[in-house]
């Protein structure tokens, strides 16, 4: 186990936290504490990032008093690598972010520009960008937003994002851009074996105000934007998530799936300009969406 956490710590840019220093809140009683177990359990991990073997909770040596630098080391010795929040917005500096696809027809400037005004580090593949997307690119990566995809992906670009999430990584998916059916059946192609698809017969089209109060993603929320989006259809087998619904039809799934996490909306209203100025559950909305589907890989929470 120990040697699990390690490696994950040196994979990526924002590795996983020991429960020992995770705050204990309410909220945070849910599907979201319940599996989180494969990295960080071991009760030596509470020493710091490095396996230094069965004496590293006294062999630790902090270099910094409050954590800063993203670079696979936990230098405050609290356990927890890379818990870096500089701006305290409870959303982790170290996060790397990848946009696939271009984003909706109205701009959608104000949500690039939070996210990395949070400290993240974003960058958006345009699907035209040339070949297909590699593992490689997703190097360093820790979330990925699936944004107006353009075509389909093929089958070597499902097994890697699959993969990515399995093996920790985190992605969100929007939809609902035009009502094509390629902009649900484009994503469904990634989303089929992670848990989830969209279902093109049910649209959805009035604020979503019938939340599960008992998800963390749920947290706070009010009324939300959704405007000519798709119903969001959970899939038998998989560890699914209702966290929103509209007229009974689900319009918000969360997933486990291997040690990552998936959450699906059925709109893409959330990442317009229009929305965000107006609409304070919105960015709150993407904040709880963050700060869940990241829980396993940053120590920073805002549960
Ligand atoms: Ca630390
Ligand atoms: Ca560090
Ligand atoms: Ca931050």
């Amino acid at each position: 186990m120990k040697r699990l956490f390690v490696l994950v710590a040196l994979l990526s840019a924002c590795s996983s936290a020991s429960d020992a220093t995770e705050p204990s809140t309410t909220a945070d009683s849910s599907v979201a504490d319940t599996a989180k177990a494969p990295i960080d359990t071991a009760v030596e991990d509470t020493g710091g990032g490095f396996d230094l073997g069965p004496s590293e909770a006294s062999t630790c040596v902090p270099t910094e008093t409050l954590e800063t630098k993203c670079n696979a080391i936990d230098d405050d010795c609290n356990g927890a690598v890379d818990d870096v929040d500089v701006g305290k917005d409870g959303i982790c500096d170290c996060l790397g972010l990848k946009i696939l696809g271009t984003s909706g027809s109205l701009a959608a400037s104000t949500f690039e520009a939070w996210l990395k005004a949070k400290g993240t580090t974003t960058t958006r593949r345009l699907d035209s960008a040339g070949g297909p997307l590699t593992a490689a690119e997703l190097a360093g990566i820790d979330i990925v937003i699936l944004d107006r995809l353009s075509r389909d992906y093929d089958k070597s670009e499902v097994d890697v994002l699959q993969a990515f999430v399995k093996e920790g990584g985190a992605l969100i998916s929007m939809t609902g851009y035009d009502h094509s059916g390629a902009d649900a059946t484009r994503p469904n192609g990634i989303l089929a074996g992670l848990g989830a698809t969209y279902d093109t017969t049910v649209r959805p089209n009035a604020p979503i105000t019938d939340w599960d109060k008992t998800h963390p993603i749920a947290k706070d929320m009010t009324s939300v934007t959704f405007a000519g989006g798709y119903a969001v259809t959970p899939i038998t087998g998989f560890t699914t998530a209702v966290v929103a619904r509209s007229s009974g039809s689900p319009v918000a799934v969360a997933i486990e799936i291997g040690k990552g996490r998936v959450f699906v909306w059925g709109d893409e209203w959330i990442e317009y300009d229009s929305e965000w100025a107006t609409i304070p559950a919105i960015p709150k909305l993407w904040a709880n969406i963050f700060g869940w589907v990241v829980q396993r890989r940053c120590g920073v929470k805002i549960f």
